[in-house]
């Protein structure tokens, strides 16, 4: 068997860390010949309460989980660290301005990128969940210079998955048939979902949907607003498709994707699609091999166009902001 790999999460006492933290024990994250051991990363006042959810794991009896270490301090979290789940962050609160909340989060990510960069693993590969999800991965990764760039990603697979659970739906086919999806931009209401070269049943989703009004009018707001629509109906935000999305990305990440599809992931660009190089923007990308790739060649036509230009806006003007703040 393989030694086990380090699985550092942060905000391992809150909702999502709750709903993560045992399906990465039970082996749905890296897969199952491969052993784990969790680093928790909490503020003090949390510590105790992730001490509670370890009991609880030690109680699951889990064959992969090979230990479970708490910290309230991130450099020693982040000492060896093969995976990264930075899920923990500043949630905005009223009367909050959006330079307060990127600064609040910049107090959060830039010592983590730092840890991170102290002690790491060779293989390091970081995913960025806690909000806003783009450009704290930025700042995780402006403080990690001596990490590949390409190693800190950012979570658009909810939004992937949203899109997929409701297209199939319009459609009336399993989600299992819905391939080729992408969701293009910032983890915000900006984000473009693009069904233009998606596949249902081998056949072209926006043809088989042919609804262009349905595609403005309820697809796309029905997508990007899906966090307001759970908060609305649960009292709380998404958590446990939360965690199911971060299990995907890492999953997929590690393990490839598969032949004649792909997946969507917040990552550092290359250019690519006229997005500026160095912004952390979710784009289509085939995995092998523990590598991602952007896929090339796609026609975007003008509405697509738009779409993506407008939530690349936003996230330059996230950069630009923390940027004017020294964060990065
Ligand atoms: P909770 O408030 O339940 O939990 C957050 C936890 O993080 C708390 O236990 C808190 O003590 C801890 N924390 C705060 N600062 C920390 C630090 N410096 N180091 C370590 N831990 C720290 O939030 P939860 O519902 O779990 O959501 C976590 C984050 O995910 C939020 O930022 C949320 O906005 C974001 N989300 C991102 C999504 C995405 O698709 N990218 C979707 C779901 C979710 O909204």
């Amino acid at each position: 068997t393989q030694a086990p790999v380090n699985v550092t999460v942060t905000g391992a006492a809150g909702q999502i860390g709750y709903a993560l933290l045992f399906r990465i024990a039970s082996g749905q994250l890296l897969g199952q010949d491969t052993p784990v051991k969790l680093r928790l990363l909490e503020i003090p006042q949390a510590v105790k309460a992730a001490e509670g959810t370890a009991l609880e794991l030690e109680d699951g009896a889990f064959p992969l989980l090979q230990g479970i270490d708490i910290f309230d301090d991130a450099t020693k979290a982040f000492d060896g660290v093969n995976v990264g789940l930075l899920v923990g962050a500043r949630p905005r609160t009223k009367g909050m301005e959006r330079g307060d909340l990127l600064e609040a989060n910049g107090g959060i990510f830039k010592p983590q990128g730092e840890a991170i960069n102290a002690g790491a693993a060779d293989d390091v590969k970081i995913l960025v969940v806690g909000n806003p999800a783009n450009t704290n991965a930025l700042i995780a990764q402006a403080h990690a210079p001596d990490v590949p760039k390409e190693r800190f990603t950012a979570m658009t697979r909810l939004d992937h998955n949203r899109a997929q659970a409701q297209l199939a739906k319009k459609l009336g086919v399993n989600v299992a048939d819905v391939k080729k999806l992408t969701i293009w931009g910032n983890h915000s209401a900006t984000q473009y979902p693009d069904i233009f070269h998606a596949e249902v049943g081998g056949k072209n989703a926006a043809e088989a949907v042919g609804d262009q009004k349905w595609l403005e009018d309820e697809f796309i707001p029905r997508v990007a607003k899906r966090g307001a629509e759970i908060i609305e109906a649960r009292g709380a935000s998404s958590a446990a498709s939360a965690a199911n999305a971060a299990i995907d990305h890492v999953y997929d990440w590690v393990n490839g994707t598969a032949e004649g599809d792909w997946v969507s992931m917040g990552i550092p660009s290359d250019g690519s699609y006229g997005v500026p190089e160095g912004i952390i923007s979710s784009f289509p990308v085939t995995t092998k091999n523990g590598s991602y790739e952007i896929v090339q060649g796609l026609e975007i036509d003008e509405f697509s166009r738009g779409k993506i230009d407008a939530s690349v806006r936003e996230l330059t003007e996230e950069r630009d902001a923390v940027k004017q703040l020294g964060l990065i």
